[in-house]
């Protein structure tokens, strides 16, 4: 496994309370556009997928042989569980403690369950090792999300200089 993808697993839960550290709970429920989650939502969706989008689909790739892997609409889960109610603070404390617990399990894996295999119903074969390189991957897309939420705050009050930016 990538060295890095153990050191990014472990560390975010504390970039993302630093990141929240100072923000009010009105500012974690703004959203940039209507389309886009809020800081909360995005808390909420890391939690709620721990399990249910990582460490279940590595387990079954590790205990099964060939499992077939479900997907789910996140959009529809997001409004399904609510994610726009949930206390952010909650639910950055739910994914530390699942995090502390998978990281843990993750280091104890050996290079043949890393190279076990399953089928994604959506993009098809897939190892326990890519999902957990894919596991890192979407932590870091998800902090730049809430970067983005956070510079795009400012944006109203830079005068002229919001000349130089193009906000998309
Ligand atoms: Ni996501």
């Amino acid at each position: 496994m990538l060295k890095q993808v153990l050191e990014i697993l472990t560390t975010t839960p504390e970039k993302l309370q630093r990141e929240i550290s100072t923000m009010s709970r009105r500012e974690m429920q703004t959203r940039a556009a209507p389309n886009k989650w809020s800081v909360q939502e995005v808390l909420a969706h890391l939690a709620d997928v721990e399990e249910l989008g990582m460490r279940s689909r590595v387990v079954a790739m590790v205990e099964q042989e060939n499992p077939t892997l479900p997907s789910f609409d996140q959009e529809a889960r997001a409004a399904e569980m609510e994610y726009s109610k949930i206390d952010p603070r909650r639910s950055l404390a739910s994914l530390a403690r699942q995090r502390r617990a998978n990281v843990q399990w993750l280091r104890k894996l050996r290079p043949a369950q890393l190279k076990r295999k399953g089928v994604h119903e959506k993009v098809g074969e897939i190892s326990a090792e890519e999902l957990i390189t894919e596991w890192a991957f979407h932590d870091l897309g998800h902090l730049k999300q809430i970067l983005e939420i956070k510079r795009y705050a400012l944006y109203p009050h830079m005068g002229n200089m919001q000349a130089f930016y193009q906000l998309s």
